[in-house]
């Protein structure tokens, strides 16, 4: 991939596309191809076809997907299944077909069994069953990353796919029913914070433990995926390091400054008990996680802290 190319982000609005725009502006990529989902609805497989015969690009970073948190997930399984095949059907065929030289597709660690070993290797993959409560999305990734080994294998077509851990940083989803725990948690504290309220409520038991990956680091693996990696083997990016949602709660109440109580809301799900990823594989290609969390955290929590006040009124405004 070279800076003239012609590069696609799908979906560079949400969390992973914006962080591939900052990554791939700041290597001065010239040729950026973007469109919001405004302009361009990714599940309109005719929409999608005249993007890609007008447009032409060469590289594709699919990271435009249906995405949120346990409670999103559970509650909106449908939408989930339904638009990420849609996405990731019209996306993939079409780069095939307009002939674009490498895709890079995102899945996530929750295409593995609930009860994988750990730390989890790529192998785990349709060993066991999945975890019911983000099921149909797992389902959906698993069919993206089967539709790029077939058609590497049956047209020669060269789509990898990478499969981060529990993504955090910019242009994240603080909404409360939609969002990952990171986020809803520095939505939550430094809500208690501003309003001096004495409790702040986290769901489940705070016992399960997750691996929380800075989306930075997710794109600078990326571009090496996309300069090295020319396999179907899937590969795990995370940081390698696991936390318990308790010990993230006492992390963001130390950033916070928050003073009052944690408050555990058992009636909500705790998923798996515990996702964190063998990332082996990336590393010997040559990448390795940067951010440290504490570091990451701070850099999220500022992030927020001074747009809280504008992503609340573009909310009360849609
Ligand atoms: O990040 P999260 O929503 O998703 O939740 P998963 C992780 C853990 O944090 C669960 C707990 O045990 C939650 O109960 N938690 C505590 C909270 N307080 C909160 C809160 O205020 N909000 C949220 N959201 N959680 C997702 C999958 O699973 O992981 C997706 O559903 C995706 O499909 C993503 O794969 C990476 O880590 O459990």
């Amino acid at each position: 991939m070279d800076r003239t190319d012609r590069v696609y982000v799908a979906g560079h609005r949400g969390l992973v596309g914006s962080a591939l725009v900052r990554r791939l502006q700041a290597d001065k990529f010239a040729n950026l191809i973007t469109r919001t989902s405004r302009e361009l609805d990714l599940r309109d497989r005719n929409a999608v076809d005249a993007f890609f015969a007008a447009t032409r690009p060469q590289f594709v970073f699919l990271a435009a997907a249906r995405v949120g948190g346990i409670r999103a997930n559970s509650d909106h399984g449908g939408d989930f299944i339904r638009d990420n095949l849609l996405i990731q059907t019209h996306v993939i065929d079409a780069a095939h077909r307009f002939g674009v030289r490498k895709l890079l597709f995102f899945g996530s660690s929750c295409i593995y069994p609930r009860l994988a070993e750990q730390p989890i290797r790529e192998e785990a993959l349709l060993s066991a069953p999945l975890e019911s409560t983000n099921a149909p999305y797992a389902v959906a990734k698993i069919a993206g990353i089967q539709i790029c080994q077939a058609y590497r294998r049956q047209y020669g077509f060269n789509a990898i796919c990478a499969m981060p851990a529990n993504l955090y940083g910019p242009n994240d989803n603080f909404d409360l029913h939609q969002s990952h725990v990171l986020p809803a948690l520095i939505r939550k504290f430094h809500s208690a914070v501003q309003n001096g309220d004495s409790r702040v409520v986290v769901w489940g038991t705070g016992r399960p433990l997750r691996e929380f990956l800075h989306v930075d680091d997710l794109a600078a693996a990326a571009m090496l995926l996309m300069q090295r990696h020319d396999d179907e083997q899937i590969v795990n990016v995370g940081a390698g390091e696991e936390i318990s949602i308790a010990d993230l709660a006492a992390l963001i109440t130390l950033v916070s400054g928050f003073s009052g109580r944690i408050e555990y809301d058992a009636s909500q799900p705790d998923g798996v008990p515990r996702k964190v990823l063998d990332i082996r594989r990336i590393r010997s290609l040559g990448w390795a996680p940067r951010i440290s969390l504490e570091a990451g955290v701070r850099s999220a929590y500022a992030w927020y802290a001074a747009r809280a006040d504008l992503l609340e009124r573009e909310r009360v405004a849609t």
